[in-house]
């Protein structure tokens, strides 16, 4: 049965055959090639996704817009295109209807590459970090879509916790308002991207992909619609120290505030002020969380495949 957003998508045939034999697939998000790491950090840690989602038995779907397609799958060429290009609108849900009716290049956050994931059917999505209550969020009102798209879109999000660029405490808050299981896994702490422990207990805990898969089937099949949040912190030995990220995080915030850099623009702002105030260090921490994330959610999609 043909759906009204089929005339809008290219799915890759690899993809199209996995969904429609129940394989597991896992979708991976653009804007962090795009607005999230410097070319070619971005093309590398792309690429290599998509072979630890394969080595876990599941298929990747990288999912974008170019020219006003959406794009579930990108091949090579397309991959190598949105790592170098400059005007790739940043394609949240408010986005969506706008960058493709105009025929534009759009990278999907993670609440957009959520509703296109969902729209053919993927329920395991994996990325770095997520969108959350911004400091300052009390006077600003800057809470990311994302925890909203949480709230209604069917689709675990896999990630190492959301960034201390971030309000930890108020975005964990939030969550629970939004009705969002927020889950960290093997540990009762919920992660801090660069650092495994952001200070804050995350409510809930699995230890293992399958009982995270039993915890989606329950879920959804009591039509709680929504995700869930997978909190997997960075392996250790990858980390970056607290005192060096949480002073780089100051300053880039300070920068923030004084540049007036608001609205959409201040995640990535802030992404690349961290970056160059770490140097190297902070990006070999974000490739190597971001493929812990990709495992971790081919095996949970592996074992929700054999659940239903
Ligand atoms: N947080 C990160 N890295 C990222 C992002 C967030 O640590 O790359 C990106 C994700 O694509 C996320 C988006 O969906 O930023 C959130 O942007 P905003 O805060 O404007 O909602
Ligand atoms: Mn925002």
């Amino acid at each position: 049965m043909s759906k009204p957003w089929d005339k809008y998508m290219d799915v890759l045939p690899e993809i199209r055959q996995a969904l429609d034999q129940g394989k597991a697939v896992v979708a991976l998000e653009s804007t962090i090639i795009s607005h999230g790491m410097p070319y070619p950090d971005n093309l590398d840690c792309a690429a290599n996704c998509e072979r630890i989602v394969r080595d876990h038995g599941a298929v990747p779907a990288t999912i974008a817009i170019l020219k006003g397609r959406v794009k579930i799958g990108l091949n090579r060429g397309e991959l190598e295109y949105l790592a170098k290009a400059k005007n790739v609108v940043k394609c949240s849900r408010r986005d969506l209807a706008a960058v493709l009716s105009l025929g534009q290049d759009g990278a999907t956050t993670v609440a957009a590459t959520m509703i296109l994931a969902d729209r053919v059917g993927i329920r395991f999505f994996a990325t770095g970090g997520v969108g959350g209550v911004h400091r300052g969020a009390e006077c600003s009102m800057d809470i990311s879509a994302d925890l909203t798209e949480l709230q209604t879109t069917d689709v675990c999000v896999i990630s190492a916790g959301v960034k201390s660029i971030l309000d930890i405490g108020r975005t964990l808050e939030y969550m629970e308002t939004l009705g969002i299981p927020v889950v960290a896994f093997g540990q009762n702490r919920f992660p801090a991207f660069y650092t495994p422990d952001s200070g804050f207990d995350a409510p809930l805990r699995v230890d293992d992909a399958a009982a995270a898969a039993r915890m989606l089937k329950v879920k959804w099949d009591l039509a709680l619609h929504g995700g869930i949040i997978i909190g997997n912190p960075i392996p250790p030995e990858y980390a970056v120290p607290p005192e060096k990220i949480n002073g780089a995080i100051e300053e880039a915030l300070r920068r923030a505030d004084a540049k007036k850099i608001t609205g959409k623009e201040i995640t990535p702002f802030l992404l690349d002020a961290v970056k160059e105030l770490t140097g190297g260090e902070s990006l070999e921490a974000n490739k190597r969380l971001v493929y812990g994330n990709a495992a971790l959610a081919a095996d949970m999609a592996a074992a929700f495949a054999v659940l239903s």
